[in-house]
């Protein structure tokens, strides 16, 4: 179960959307080849996606990242087929309480992997539809700073499942 400061977060983050509906989308160009390596240089594991507790509240997308590709490439966008805009998130303590803020984009590289879990990084998915579905999976697409993208397909849990 959601405890109550996580579900208070989660309706902070879906008030603080209204305001950032004007996300650039990258535009639909041929891959290059750099793109291409750089695909190659992401690998994501462990992609889940987690319904949220209360149907049209966001859902989050957690995953582990490890990145071999160019030096100074960023995660710049996560989307989720089935679900409207998303957000990257992360908590930071500000006088003594944990807070949900915006993590525009989550550097890669250095051979550290990058870990989005729950307390920690992770993605919004607002308004989820009836297609995301427990125990289905759901296609999630990472955008990278170079316009390298990389397609996994999450596993679908219920709010109530292991996150
Ligand atoms: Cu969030």
């Amino acid at each position: 179960m959601m405890n109550p400061t996580r579900a208070a977060l989660a309706l902070l983050c879906a008030a603080a959307l209204t305001c950032l509906s004007a996300c650039a989308q990258p535009a639909d160009a041929p891959a290059t080849k750099e793109q291409e390596a750089d695909s190659a240089a992401l690998t994501v594991s462990n992609a889940r996606v987690v319904l949220p507790p209360v149907a049209g509240n966001p859902a989050a997308v957690y995953f582990d990242l490890s990145y071999s590709g160019t030096p100074g490439v960023t995660l710049q966008d996560v989307s989720v087929e089935g679900a409207g805009m998303t957000m990257i998130h992360d908590y930071a303590e500000e006088a003594g309480t944990m807070r949900m803020v915006m993590a525009d984009s989550v550097p890669l590289g250095g051979d550290a992997p990058v870990s989005f879990a729950p307390g920690g990084l992770h993605v919004m998915a607002m308004e989820p539809s009836d297609a995301l579905q427990a125990g289905g999976t759901a296609k999630v697409t990472l955008t990278l700073s170079n316009g390298a993208v990389t397609v996994v397909e999450a596993p679908v849990r219920a709010a109530g499942d292991e996150r």
